[in-house]
């Protein structure tokens, strides 16, 4: 059977940053006036006064110190706090689908490949800005491609989940050529105003071409080797917006359950061993060693929580290249986090080299994909 490889891979960068500085003044001049607003209540002990965010907790808690965003004045505004995205009319195009043409175009480039060459999309994130029509389809016109097109949520696992069902596809015949992007808009639904989560999300999109080796041109190829996916319901990591609000009393009022909720430490403490368990079954399963990883491009939540996992795969201390992370630049980008750490950095492995992409997060869900250098 023909070789299915990763022949290219793009990440678009919105131009707008917010530092922990700046993301923990703003915070903490909201929490100012909110304190400030229900003085009386808090006095009288029926409201808890809102502690400050602090620059150094984040950092050590999580190992970000940047994050990008598509709006910044919006989110640190404290009268205001999330982003302020203009409504766009149905005839222009949506702001996921424009972020997932600018990854597209530089992963087909690194592919050297036209648009017209790819016949299947597929666009995988934690959130789409609509129900419908798919954004996957929108991109598919755009890009004038003949095919399908659709989308696809697992959360952080999203990308990787989509990287096996588009190998699958490849080897079932169903496509030939398949464009995986993932438009991540977190800064839309993370919630902004609760110090507990208020650092951990970034916007970005990445794309992936996957296709057949025979057909490959691109000079940087990964095989995939093989895939493995794993769920198992948890309520830690949840989000209650969803069509049926309407239908509520009182549902569509700003309540905390429509934007990101977790419990972090159940969270931090549950996925570990599961992530740690599914790598070393999967390598195994494969008769491949950890000793044998060059790499391992770890979904970008947590730096503790990487080290932890790659010390328990790896039965060591990961040498510095061995575990790229850029938390402390992008912050958790959800599903797009383990693509953008292999598309930075990936070049200087050379054929023959093995790596795997691995994401975690809400489901729970966790991909692990097997990859080796051509
Ligand atoms: N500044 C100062 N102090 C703070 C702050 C802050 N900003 N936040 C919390 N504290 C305080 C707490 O109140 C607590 O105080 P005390 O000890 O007095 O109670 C203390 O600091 C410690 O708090 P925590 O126990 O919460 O801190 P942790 O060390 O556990 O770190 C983390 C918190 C960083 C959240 C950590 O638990 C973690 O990273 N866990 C893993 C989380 C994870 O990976 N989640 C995956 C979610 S992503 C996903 O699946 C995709 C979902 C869909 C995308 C959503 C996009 C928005």
């Amino acid at each position: 059977m023909a070789k299915i490889v990763i022949s290219g891979s793009g990440v678009f960068t919105p131009s707008e940053a917010i530092s922990n500085k700046e993301l923990v003044k703003s915070f903490n001049q909201y929490a100012d006036l909110q304190n400030e607003k229900y003085a009386k209540e808090i006095a009288s002990g029926e409201r808890e006064p809102i502690t400050h965010s602090s620059e150094e907790f984040i950092f050590k808690a999580s190992g970000i110190k940047n994050r990008y965003v598509m709006n910044k004045s919006g989110v640190l505004d404290p009268k205001i706090m999330h982003p302020i995205l203009e409504k766009r009319s149905d005839d222009e195009l949506s702001i996921q689908a424009e972020m997932s043409l600018k990854a597209a175009k530089i992963a087909l480039e690194q592919a050297k490949l036209q648009s017209a060459d790819i016949d299947s999309i597929i666009v995988a994130c934690s959130n789409f800005e609509r129900a419908y029509p798919a954004i996957s389809i929108e991109v598919q016109q755009a890009l004038g491609i003949n095919g399908f097109a659709f989308d696809m949520n697992v959360a952080c696992s999203s990308a990787t989940f989509a990287i096996q069902v588009a190998n699958d596809m490849i080897k079932s015949g169903s496509a030939r050529r398949v464009l995986i992007i993932s438009p991540e808009i977190c800064s839309a639904h993370v919630e902004w105003r609760d110090r507990d989560c208020h650092f951990i999300f970034g916007d970005v999109c990445t794309a992936l071409v996957l296709e057949e080796e025979n057909s490959a041109k691109s000079s940087e190829q990964f095989e995939i080797i093989s895939t493995k996916c794993l769920t198992s319901f948890s309520n830690n990591i949840r989000n209650n917006s969803g069509f049926l609000r309407r239908t509520y009393r009182n549902g569509m009022d700003d309540q905390r359950d429509m934007q990101f909720m977790q419990n972090g430490r159940k969270v931090f403490k549950e996925v570990v061993p599961m992530v740690a368990k599914l790598i070393l079954q999967h390598l195994s399963e494969n008769n491949i060693s950890a000793n044998n990883l060059s790499r391992l491009w770890l979904h970008q939540a947590n730096k503790s929580m990487n080290d932890m996992i790659g010390r328990k795969v790896l039965g060591q201390e990961p040498k510095a290249d061995q575990q790229p992370n850029i938390l402390q630049e992008y912050a958790n980008t959800s599903s797009a986090g383990s693509i953008i750490t292999f598309s930075q950095y990936s070049d200087d492995l050379i054929s023959g080299d093995i790596g795997i992409i691995c994401s975690f997060g809400a489901g729970y869900s966790a991909g692990n994909v097997i990859v080796q250098k051509i």
